[in-house]
């Protein structure tokens, strides 16, 4: 079944994937093993063809779209119910890139860990962190970034924060990035992936 969840994502059937979610849920396989093994892992060999030439980019919105409806079949399982936000996390994809899934799977899975979320979406300026930083008193701004071209930005959310007298931890992500790189740009976090987000967070809140 997650094998043909992996190859209706690569198809961009949006309808086949919500419907194989639903089965995979309703069979009772762990909400953790449809997500790595069959959406990420989807999308893992889809980034491949991409790479190879043998998709292009309508094939990858399209899929981007199966994606981000099966997420959402998923998000009532990655969220519990939590009273009391743990604190306030800015989320965002940096200026210039328009990458938003492992954005919203790092914002789905720290919602779900009991932070309440202000998502700002994909291509967001630096001053829209700061705004929103400020407005909503965060105490995390979280920046994903999937380009070598566009995590560069992340330095200037950092600077733009720092020049507004804003104190807050920034955490960074995604798949050009490194802790190196985080700790040059002066992150305070970095993280692999969306679970580890989570405990990146957890200690920085903590401190
Ligand atoms: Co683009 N794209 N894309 N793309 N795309 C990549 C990233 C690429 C690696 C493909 C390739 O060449 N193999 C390549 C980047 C090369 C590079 O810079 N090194 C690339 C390129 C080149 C481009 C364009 C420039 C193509 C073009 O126009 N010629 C263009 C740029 C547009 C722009 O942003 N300005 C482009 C466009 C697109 C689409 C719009 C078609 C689509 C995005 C749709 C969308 O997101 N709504 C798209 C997609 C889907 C991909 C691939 C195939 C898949 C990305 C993805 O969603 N992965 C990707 C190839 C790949 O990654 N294998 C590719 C699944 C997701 C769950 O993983 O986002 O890595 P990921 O998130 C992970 C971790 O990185 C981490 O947690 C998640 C998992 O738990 N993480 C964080 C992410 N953010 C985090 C933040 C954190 C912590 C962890 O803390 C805050």
């Amino acid at each position: 079944m997650l094998d043909q969840l992996q190859e209706a994502l690569i198809a961009g059937k949006k309808n086949d994937v919500e419907t194989l979610v639903d089965q995979a849920l309703s069979l009772g396989l762990p909400t953790r093993r449809i997500l790595d093994e069959g959406l990420i892992a989807g999308m893992e060999r889809l980034g491949l063809m991409f790479k190879n030439n043998e998709v292009f980019i309508p094939e990858v919105l399209v899929a981007a779209r199966a994606m981000n409806a099966g997420l959402a079949k998923l998000e009532p399982y990655l969220i519990k119910d939590k009273i009391e936000p743990k604190g306030f996390v800015v989320i965002g994809t940096v200026k210039g890139d328009l990458h938003d899934i492992g954005k919203n799977l790092v914002a789905m899975m720290l919602k779900g860990a009991g932070y309440k979320i202000i998502d700002l979406g994909a291509d967001v300026a630096p001053d829209k962190f700061v705004d929103a930083a400020r407005r909503n008193k965060a105490d995390i701004v979280a920046l994903s970034a999937l380009l070598t071209t566009t995590m560069i930005q992340m330095k200037s959310v950092i600077q733009a924060l720092q020049s507004s007298g804003l104190g807050v931890p920034v955490i960074v992500g995604g798949a050009p990035l490194t802790q190196d790189y985080a700790d040059e740009i002066g992150a305070r976090g970095f993280a692999q992936d969306a679970a580890s987000a989570v405990d990146v967070v957890h200690r920085l809140v903590a401190k």
